[in-house]
């Protein structure tokens, strides 16, 4: 058996020097693959006992300024907890583009307004404290997540959609519990 081990070791870094000759990036990029990993590893084992992931949906339907909206009006949330939202845009229209930004109670207004100034380079969100999350952009059916602390005081809060014109038909209640 251990000659057998011997072997197979010999012949892995045999196999690893023969694959790795220009191959400082591949080295690093290995390092980071494992630290991440253990990172991964790390993150959710803490999830389990101290933070579990409360994992919640968000949808935009509609394919015009008239239609588009949020398929729900309210999401809610434990206070404290990570939060994982996904957000799917089901609009088809290149028009379409569409975000979710959690504000400070009833601040959705006014962050969407700031975000329209920001304007595309800055994903049409603002750097303020009143800003508690923002997904990135989804383009005409794409979905993306964003994570995020709930508040750890319970109340009503916001979330918006900050693409310019679309905050008065696309706004909703965070629920914290
Ligand atoms: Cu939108």
């Amino acid at each position: 058996m251990k000659n057998i081990s011997y072997i197979l070791l010999l012949s892995c870094s045999g196999w690893l020097l023969a694959c790795s000759p220009d191959s400082e990036a591949d080295v690093e990029q290995a390092d980071t693959t494992l630290l991440d990993t253990a990172g991964a590893l790390v993150a959710e084992e803490a999830d389990t006992t101290l933070h579990p992931v409360e994992e919640v949906t968000l949808k935009a339907v509609g394919n015009s300024l008239e239609e588009m909206k949020y398929d729900l009006d309210t999401l809610e949330v434990s206070a404290g907890t990570l939060v994982k939202l996904t957000f799917i845009n089901e609009g088809s229209e290149q028009s379409m583009i569409h975000n979710v930004v959690i504000t400070q109670p009833d601040k959705y207004k006014l962050v969407a307004l700031a975000g329209a100034k920001i304007g595309a380079p800055g994903n049409y969100v603002p750097e303020s404290d009143i800003v508690i999350a923002a997904s990135p952009l989804a383009l005409p059916g794409q979905t993306v997540e964003v994570e995020f602390n709930a508040p750890t005081t319970t109340g009503y809060y916001s979330y918006v959609c900050t693409y310019p014109g679309h905050w008065e038909r696309m706004n909703g209640v965070l629920l914290v519990k």
